[in-house]
């Protein structure tokens, strides 16, 4: 019966495997968290809803958490400052420059 022993191992890595690529999730879920962190700390009163003054906190607030994880990306070396070598590495997240602006 040691075959059946090794399936049973067989599907348990096969379980694992997926789960530890979620481990580091796309930049999407990063997002998605972001914006329901961002929302729940704009609403002021929790009542799940955003008034125009709770939007504007809401859109400063993301704001910060893009800055924050363009930082976090552009700082290579994780050494808490970007150099302009760092930076001139980096691929830019937006538009190459020289395209700039949004029809
Ligand atoms: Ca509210
Ligand atoms: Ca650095």
């Amino acid at each position: 019966m040691h075959t059946q022993r090794f399936l049973v191992a067989a599907a348990a890595a096969a379980l694992v495997v997926p789960a530890l690529a979620w481990s580091h999730p796309p930049d999407g879920a990063d997002f998605q968290a972001d914006r329901a962190a961002a929302f729940a700390e704009a609403d002021a009163n929790h009542d799940g809803a955003l008034t125009a003054e709770e939007f504007a906190t809401f859109e400063q607030i993301m704001r910060q958490h893009r800055a924050a994880r363009h930082f976090q990306h552009a700082d290579a070396d994780g050494n808490g400052v970007v150099t302009l070598a760092e930076l001139e590495a980096m691929r830019p997240p937006g538009p190459p420059p020289g395209r700039r602006g949004y029809r």
